[in-house]
């Protein structure tokens, strides 16, 4: 994209722009929560909506001036239906500014301050605006702090949620660190929550839908599925639908489905004056009218049969991905991915995730580091790896080079095991410049330079 009239007018943050861009350019991103957006959706994003305060839904607004407004909340509204396939008797609210402010949205809409809520333990891959609280000190990490398969709380509340509410958080099963529907089956009946939770940021497989909407309903639960890594791959059909099966069903934007930073609210129509007094006036102010221009772009785009390729694609390679990885002998969670991601436990090869992902970054491949199953380490230095495939999907990489990646991150992780070690500061001095480093940083440039992103 060009920017003109920023380059003339303010130099330092063009040049901040032009450097992230080379960066998204010539390195392979692979936090799995990113992707890459079309020219139209930045361009819808980047358009004259910015300007405009649009409080209250369509034909229904606080101020005069919202013609087109209306028209293009509703043209995005009736896009997502078409996205998500959606029943007639469910409605769809496009305002929520960011996923944890969707997922307050509905706590708001459906709960009352001092409510249980059931949702999935953070360190096995649950999310904060599911509620957190630490044991004790988050420093301490939180082996033998907590129970095997239920998590009560603690007393350092983390996330606003716990302050408000009172969260109960499932785990999953130590060997095969997947859910067991029956334990939280049971913990639905000794807690009795008003609302159970699914969804996260780190469970690499699909989530039994029917099962939580049948415990939810026997307990007398509100189901609300969070699906904001998997939206895309849900709307493409590449991943199972909770519509239907859940109450509410929250997603941000950004992620698998490709769109603008945001994120939208889909539910019963029973519920529905709920959910939209939930997130205007009860939660937010003027939603953002040029994000909702950039969603409409992102929906019609979700609905072509290229987008439906590329949902399965992501899978494909996040599979071939795990695939090439326990071959080189890594402990990949659960064995395996049905998404996008791939999650794998570093204690295999006697590491944590903090200093790899630093050598995996200057060797040009961005992941993150993450906490696991099991986790014994802290927030800052989590024991697991997390990698994702919708950037480089998106920029049209097949299996091949999900093999050429394998080979990547395996080559970075033996050349700096022998320093992971060394405290951060330290062992961040001993990798810059690396003549080994910067030689694959060089090869994946080029494999980026043959997939180049549409600027
Ligand atoms: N921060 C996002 C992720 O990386 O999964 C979730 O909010």
């Amino acid at each position: 994209m060009e920017f003109p009239h920023l380059q003339k007018q303010d130099p330092e943050v063009y040049e901040l722009v032009k450097q992230e861009e080379r960066k998204q350019q010539y390195k392979l991103s692979m936090i799995p929560s990113e992707n890459f957006s079309s020219p139209a959706v930045r361009e819808a994003l980047a358009s004259v909506f910015v300007h405009k305060y649009a409080e209250g839904y369509p034909r229904k607004r606080y101020y005069e001036g919202n013609q087109f407004a209306d028209n293009l909340e509703e043209l995005c509204q009736k896009r997502a239906k078409q996205a998500f396939s959606l029943p007639d008797d469910w409605h769809v609210n496009v305002q929520p500014l960011a996923g944890a402010n969707s997922n307050l949205a509905v706590y708001n809409a459906l709960l009352e301050p001092g409510d249980t809520i059931l949702s999935m333990y953070l360190p096995d891959g649950g999310h904060l605006s599911h509620g957190w609280s630490f044991p004790e000190q988050d420093e301490q990490g939180l082996e033998g702090q907590v129970e095997q398969s239920i998590y009560l709380g603690g007393k350092r509340k983390i996330s606003i949620v716990s302050k408000i509410f009172k969260v109960v958080q499932y785990k999953v099963e130590r060997d095969t660190r997947l859910f067991d529907y029956d334990k939280i089956r049971t913990f639905a009946g000794e807690y009795r929550p008003k609302m159970i939770i699914s969804g996260g940021t780190a469970y690499p497989r699909e989530i039994n839908y029917e099962a939580l909407a049948a415990i939810a309903k026997d307990v007398g639960a509100y189901y609300l599925a969070d699906i904001a890594h998997e939206a895309g791959l849900v709307a493409a059909g590449a991943n199972k639908s909770p519509i239907g099966k859940a109450d509410v069903v929250t997603f941000t934007t950004h992620k698998t489905i490709r769109g603008p930073r945001g994120a939208v609210i889909l539910c019963r129509s029973d519920i529905a004056d709920k959910i939209d007094f939930g997130v205007f006036p009860g939660l937010q102010g003027g939603p953002f009218e040029h994000t909702i221009a950039a969603l409409a772009v992102c929906f019609k785009e979700a609905c072509t049969p290229a987008f439906r390729d590329y949902a399965f694609q992501v899978v494909k390679n996040a599979q071939r991905l795990a695939q090439r990885l326990m071959e080189k002998g890594y402990d990949v969670v659960s064995g395996g991915t049905d998404k996008h991601l791939v999650l794998i436990d570093m204690r295999s090869k006697n590491l944590s995730g903090r200093n790899p992902a630093k050598a995996l970054d200057q060797a040009g491949i961005i992941m993150n580091r993450n906490s696991v199953p099991n986790e014994t380490g802290s927030p800052m230095n989590p024991s697991g790896l997390r990698m994702g495939t919708p950037t480089i999907t998106t920029r049209g990489m097949k299996e091949p080079e999900m093999d050429q990646i394998a080979e990547w991150v395996d080559r970075v992780v033996q050349l700096v095991a022998p320093y992971c070690e060394r405290k951060p500061a330290e062992f961040e001095e001993k990798i810059k410049g690396m003549p080994e480093l910067q030689s694959i940083a060089a090869e994946v440039e080029s494999l980026c330079r043959k997939y180049p992103l549409t600027m």
